[in-house]
């Protein structure tokens, strides 16, 4: 079995981790506890992609829990899940990282990296073979940036052949207290420039414009966007976790949607966007999915897919009754629509699911490399330049081992990313 390795690093990473093996429990019939309850032999059959047996039918995540930190990492242990998870997994540092990327990486973070290391290692050695990682956290803390960006790097030039996803949420800047969120920002896009294969990006503000205009959920909390992510993280997961008809796994997935190394910033969407209580009774036919993957409302992040070209895009769908007959159909009609560049062929692709996600009877989760992505890198450009023209606030990073210079090349590093996405936005 191809086994994937989670890694969930400061807050957002471990709030929105826990929500993501909520949902997987309930769709693969594991109870709070660990054990099987299910009804169909297909939750099994290849739940070994994420989660360990330990002994029979008793299932535990494999997922490594970090912070710097007790806080987010002593919620787990109290919550309803906590006898879910391996508590030798659930490891937090001594000192917070402070808002501070620096800390995260250089001081607090390098303190506990032998530990963490170790502890991954072992998780490693327990699978048959390891078919990637996939971590979660957001770019602009001082853990789940730093401590992050550190332990990618690591696991980077240790598993030099396999495939490092992340889940990486971008900041809602505007809604910010933390005025050194950009130098974070900047300062981990550095590191997953350079060392991951796909890094599925979010951010804050769409997922609370979500919840507001979409949802009707203006009391919205991070709990209801972590419940989103976490949809659509099941969503982008559900063809690796269960057998299909048109299946992927990480590498197929890199290999169809990047064409050259250094565009892996990827977009999502999700269809249907609906309260819980009248999701069941909706079924939603296969051209509104369709149409709602490619719709402004529904993407993950500030996105307008009018503006700029897909590279490449996948909907992966769910549901019993979807006719594939006409979702090719209708996909083919997107991607030979202006909206993509023609000269990849077969950019557009479907994966398909039998097995519906538990709040609806069907569902797609679109997954783009389109050139708007470049909108979010200049979002957090802008505050950084301002500050760092003045060089403001980088004694609290200097203070920690930081170089200047690394500020500087992540700055120019993401100049270089928004010039090769920029490029393609006119193709034909
Ligand atoms: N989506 C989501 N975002 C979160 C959550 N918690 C914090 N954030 C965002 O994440 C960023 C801060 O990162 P955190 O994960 O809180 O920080 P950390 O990694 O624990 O590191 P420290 O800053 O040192 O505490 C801010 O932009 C927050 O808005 C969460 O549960 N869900
Ligand atoms: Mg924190």
């Amino acid at each position: 079995m191809h086994e994937i390795i989670t890694v969930q690093v400061g807050q957002a990473g471990n709030c929105i981790g826990e929500r993501f093996w909520k949902l997987a429990c309930e769709e693969h019939g594991i109870d709070s506890c660990g054990s099987y309850h299910g009804e169909s032999d297909l939750q099994l059959e290849r739940i070994n992609v994420y989660f360990n047996e330990i002994r029979n039918q008793r299932y535990v995540p494999r997922s490594v829990f970090v912070d710097l930190d007790q806080m987010s990492i002593n919620k787990i242990r109290n919550s309803t899940y906590k006898n879910l998870f391996n508590p030798e997994l659930l490891i937090n540092g001594k000192m917070s990282a402070s808002n501070n990327f620096a800390k995260g990486f250089f001081t607090e973070g390098a303190e506990i990296l032998p530990e963490l290391m170790d502890t991954i290692r072992r998780v490693a050695e327990e699978c048959d073979l390891v078919h990637g990682f996939q971590f979660l956290h957001s770019i602009s803390g001082g853990a789940g940036g730093g401590l992050g960006s550190l332990l990618i790097d690591n696991i980077r030039q240790e598993y030099l052949d396999r495939i490092i996803k992340t889940y990486s949420i971008f900041p809602a800047l505007s809604m910010s207290h933390v005025v050194v969120e950009p130098y974070n920002a900047v300062l981990t896009m550095n590191h997953l420039i350079e060392n991951t294969d796909e890094t599925f990006c979010f951010d804050n503000i769409t997922l609370f414009d979500i919840l507001n205009k979409t949802l009707r959920l203006p009391q919205g909390s991070y709990t209801d966007i972590n419940h989103i992510l976490a949809q659509v993280m099941i969503g982008i997961t559900a063809c690796f976790r269960f057998p299909g008809q048109l299946n992927m796994d990480l590498r197929k997935l890199a290999v169809n949607m990047i064409p050259f190394p250094a565009l892996h910033f990827l977009t999502t969407s999700f269809s249907p966007l609906q309260a819980r209580h009248i999701a069941r009774h909706t079924n939603i036919n296969e051209l509104t999915l369709i149409k709602q993957m490619f719709d402004v409302n529904n993407q993950m992040l500030a996105l307008n897919p009018q503006h700029g070209k897909y590279l490449t895009a996948t909907g992966i769908f769910r549901g019993r009754t979807l006719s594939l007959k006409l979702l090719h159909d209708y996909i083919s009609e997107e991607k030979n629509s202006q909206r993509f560049i023609q000269w990849i062929p077969n950019n557009c692709k479907i994966a398909h699911c039998d097995i519906p996600p538990n709040e609806f009877s069907r569902s797609v989760t679109g997954i783009a490399n389109h050139t708007g992505i470049v909108k979010q890198f200049d979002y957090i450009l802008q505050p950084y330049t301002k500050l760092f023209q003045r060089r403001a606030f980088i004694h609290w990073f200097i203070d920690e081992g930081l170089e200047e210079i690394e500020l500087i090349e992540g700055e120019n590093k993401i100049k270089d990313l928004v010039k090769d996405y920029k490029q393609y936005e006119n193709d034909e």
